[in-house]
């Protein structure tokens, strides 16, 4: 075993510049659309979205086809990437616009103190408030640059120029730093604007094979997605730009471009709970000078949990170095080397997933505990609290499903008693266990967790589902699972929903209706 090094010795190691015949460090480039889910990029063999970015990225370094998020909503999901950490082992971060805990520190604050150059545009962890013990804002993902603005193609889509901003970021590098950037996209996040994806990208209703089978399959739901698929095309094309700039600028060899999103699609049933379309991510990865043998595909399990170790590791760092709390995730840099495809490393052969409070509206601001595997081709999932509503009280409007016109049109069915089964499936109530069969059951509508034949599989999974996250020391796992009910909102503005909704209050939550969605507060970082 190695002796450890004095800490001197340990803190040059760290921060001293690489030696002459060591390469440099390499910059990273880490982009995440809002909202994505992992079938709706060319790569994955989409046709009716058009992303030549990412498909780039896949073919000139690696595609994966088994990325997962711990926990599908933005800030939560964020909160693992920055952290290494599972949702649960996270406190106050595990829940949706929490009060960030000051113990945990991301790896771009640790890279910012160890030589790295960092920022980011648009959003970064969001939302919630992040704060240092004198009341200044932390920036989790980076120091923001947001001032210069364009014009986007439909009205709902950010005016921040993210790939104008990434040229203003490298312009103010200092020559011999490596930078870490992070580029939070805001698309396709709602609202759209409706038919611009007809209108403006000229797609068509028939481009789309075929609708998940728990919305109706009509010419709105359609429009909506189209719509939605115009939104990825956008975050694409800035990546494409942010690559392009790169190139021009000699940098693109050295740098380590990760690109993947936050949750699943902003409508009914997938963003926000814990099915396969809201955990199973995009994810492709180059680096040119790092990654032998591009163009391979893997096939592990890959969490959100591995990016911040990654990134350490390209760093020189280790978790004590870098100051950070114990990373549960391991690096991926394993899959850079060699010209291993498909199943490469068998350990990397589940996820475990999960839930507490994501938007409010349920009464005490209670949330919708879940915790779930993905194994062997099926989804276990446990939901803890099952006389609540999955995706948010009925009286305040579920809330945690964004307004939409697929919302919208789900609702008008079952109020005018015409058909409550797509209701049901995203509005319902859920049993205490579900179990699906992935590889034949993508979008997660026949629960086999009754099913005699699959009774083996759903206690083999549900055991090991307990047993790892009482190891990870999951507060709901040693009886304490209240504490997340009891952390406090950190907005004023939604805090206390429920009851204030409920005596007559004039709450604004504009996510309910399309009309005035407000978009979530992405400066809520730097506030
Ligand atoms: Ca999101």
């Amino acid at each position: 075993m190695m002796r450890p090094l004095p800490l001197l010795a340990l803190l040059l190691f760290v921060t001293a510049p690489a030696a002459a015949d060591e390469p440099p460090r390499p910059n990273i480039l880490f982009c995440i659309a809002d909202d994505a889910s992992q079938p709706h990029f060319g790569a994955y063999g989409c046709d009716w979205v058009n992303t030549p970015a990412f498909d780039r990225v896949a073919r000139e370094g690696l595609l994966f086809t088994n990325a997962w998020t711990p926990n599908a909503k933005c800030a939560p999901s964020r909160a693992c990437i920055l952290t290494g950490r599972n949702t649960w082992q996270l406190e106050e971060a595990c829940n949706h616009q929490p009060f960030f805990p000051q113990k945990f520190r991301s790896y771009a604050q640790a890279l910012d103190e160890h030589g790295y150059f960092v920022g980011r545009t648009a959003k970064g962890w969001a939302p919630g408030v992040a704060k240092d013990a004198s009341g200044r804002p932390r920036h989790l993902a980076g120091k923001p640059f947001n001032q210069k603005q364009t014009k986007p193609p439909a009205n709902g889509m950010s005016r921040i120029d993210y790939a104008g901003n990434f040229e203003v970021f490298l312009d103010q590098k200092p020559e011999d730093a490596p930078f870490c950037f992070w580029y939070g996209g805001l698309e396709p996040h709602r609202r759209y604007e409706y038919g611009s994806g007809a209108a403006k990208a000229g797609k068509k209703i028939d481009d789309i094979p075929e609708v998940p089978a728990f919305w109706p399959d009509t010419e709105t739901v359609r429009n909506d997605m189209l719509d939605y698929a115009f939104e990825i095309e956008y975050f694409d094309q800035h990546l494409g730009r942010m690559l392009a700039a790169l190139e021009q600028r000699g940098q693109l060899e050295n740098t380590i471009v990760v690109v993947t999103s936050d949750n699943g699609m902003p409508f009914p049933r997938v963003k926000g709970q814990e099915y396969a379309l809201s955990n199973h991510l995009p994810l492709a990865i180059m680096w040119p000078a790092g990654i032998e043998n591009p163009g391979r595909t893997i096939d592990d399990f890959i969490n959100f949990i591995d990016f911040a170790p990654t990134f350490l590791e390209l760093a020189g760092l280790d978790v004590e170095s870098a100051g950070m709390q114990p990373i549960t995730g391991s690096s991926l840099t394993e899959y850079f080397r060699g010209n291993a495809e498909g199943i490469v490393n068998k350990q990397r052969d589940h996820v475990l997933i999960g839930k507490e409070r994501h938007d409010v509206g349920r009464p005490q601001d209670q949330g919708y505990p879940i915790r779930g595997i993905v194994k062997d081709g099926y989804l276990y999932l446990r939901n803890f609290e099952t006389q609540r509503w999955p995706a948010g009280d009925p009286i305040t409007g579920y809330l945690n499903c964004d307004g939409s016109p697929t919302k919208t049109l789900i609702l008008q069915l079952r109020r005018d008693g015409k058909d409550d089964s797509y209701w049901q499936q995203s509005f319902g109530k859920r049993p205490a266990e579900e179990l699906y069969d992935i590889r034949t059951d993508r979008v997660c509508l026949h629960n086999l967790a009754n099913s005699d034949e699959h009774r083996e599989i759903r206690e083999r999974l549900s055991r090991q589902m307990m047993e790892e996250l009482k190891a990870q020391g999951d507060p709901r796992m040693h009886g304490a699972g209240h504490i997340f009910d009891q952390y406090p909102v950190a907005s004023e503005r939604t805090a206390n929903y429920y009851e204030r909704f409920t005596s007559g209050e004039k709450v604004p939550a504009g996510w309910v209706n399309l009309s005035d969605y407000e978009a979530e507060p992405i400066e809520a970082e730097s506030k």
